[in-house]
């Protein structure tokens, strides 16, 4: 059972820590990796080429030889609707084997410190919103993304139980829906704003007349920029408080539809806007309750317009280059 109460630990600093960000390549693993630029500390890295976070002793191997002080997982098999859709093995085995590997090789090794990054996802399908930490477990899942949420489930059951039996001090982090750099842009894979961003400049630069985006437009999601999440992990990690469980979100809501007809304005595509409904839509809400965080004096920079912005602004100058090479 996760405790509401917060209670007070010894303040932690990253000064002169070793810290291994595994799955550094990521959208959330790269944003990590800048963030912790700002802080004293030797950042670790390792290619997927050289280890295979599924393989247990491939994984107890690294961690022994590394002895990092500090682990922060942002290693996942993440994808939007339709990739969770068609690959539920992929993201429940993939998803599991990396965290039961990672934290009994953590706690085998004595690492000090584990931020494990969870997913909105965890919650019940038709959670009260806000959703706040408490909807854990509470009722049935979204069924498009049940794979993935039952392996994070289980990740953070298991770094309770790790803490309980075995003192591995764990931050378990439940991130909204994010954006931002080194997002994924795979038509069938992405999540939605990368996916518009791409349908939308393809329209354009053809003159298609219509765009159809998935679903009915009723959704209604909460995006929070990926830089906000690094800096909220830092935060968390630094901060005194002992919060076992905590969401981190933007409070940024919008309709499916207000954000196909926002994308189509920051890419400047003026055709017809197309809802197929034959696709499905998921969770009809996820907006994280964060007043947990709030309450300690954090708070996101990035507001979605800018935010978008950016990331379309990259996009187009990775599409460039690539074409010039
Ligand atoms: O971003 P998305 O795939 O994630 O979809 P979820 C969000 C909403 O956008 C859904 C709609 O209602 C989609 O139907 N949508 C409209 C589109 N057009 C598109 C499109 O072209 N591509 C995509 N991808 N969506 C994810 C989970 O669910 O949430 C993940 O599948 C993860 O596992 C993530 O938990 C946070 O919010 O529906």
């Amino acid at each position: 059972m996760i405790s509401s109460a917060i209670s007070v630990s010894e303040p932690f600093s990253f000064k002169d820590k070793r810290v291994w960000v595994a799955g550094h390549t990521g959208m959330v693993g790269s944003a990590l990796v800048r963030r912790l630029r700002q802080e004293d500390c030797e950042i670790l890295t390792v290619s997927r080429k050289q280890l295979d976070l599924t393989r247990q002793s491939e994984t107890e191997t690294w961690i022994e030889y590394l002895r990092p002080d500090v682990i922060l997982v942002a290693a996942a098999k993440v994808g939007g609707i339709a990739a969770n859709a068609a690959s539920p093995v992929d993201f429940l085995y993939i998803n599991t084997m990396i965290a039961m590997n990672i934290m009994a090789a953590a706690a085998h090794a004595g690492v000090g410190k584990l931020l494990w990054m969870g997913s909105s996802c965890i919650y019940p399908k038709f959670a009260a919103q806000p959703i706040d930490e408490h909807a854990l477990l509470t009722g049935p899942l979204e069924p498009t993304n049940e794979a993935y949420a039952i392996a994070k489930i289980a990740a953070l059951k298991l770094a309770e139980a790790y803490a309980r039996q075995y003192g591995l001090s764990s931050l378990l982090v439940m991130p909204t829906n994010l954006y931002g750099q080194n997002d994924n842009f795979d038509p069938q894979a992405s999540h939605v704003i990368p996916a518009m961003l791409r349908k939308m400049h393809e329209a354009k630069s053809s003159g298609a007349e219509t765009v159809s985006v998935w679903g009915t437009g009723n959704p209604l999601r909460e995006f929070l920029h990926v830089d906000d999440l690094a800096d909220a992990c830092c935060f968390l990690m630094k901060s005194e408080a002992n919060l076992p469980l905590t969401n981190v979100g933007s409070g940024d809501e919008i309709s499916i539809r207000d954000l196909a007809y926002l994308v189509a304005d920051i890419v400047g595509y003026r055709g017809e806007i197309l809802f197929d409904t034959s696709k499905p839509d998921g969770a009809p809400r996820k907006l994280l309750n964060c007043s947990r965080l709030a309450s300690l004096g954090w708070k996101p920079k990035v507001n979605l317009r800018s935010g978008i912005d950016e990331l379309y602004t990259r996009w187009r100058a990775s599409v460039r280059q690539f074409e010039q090479s």
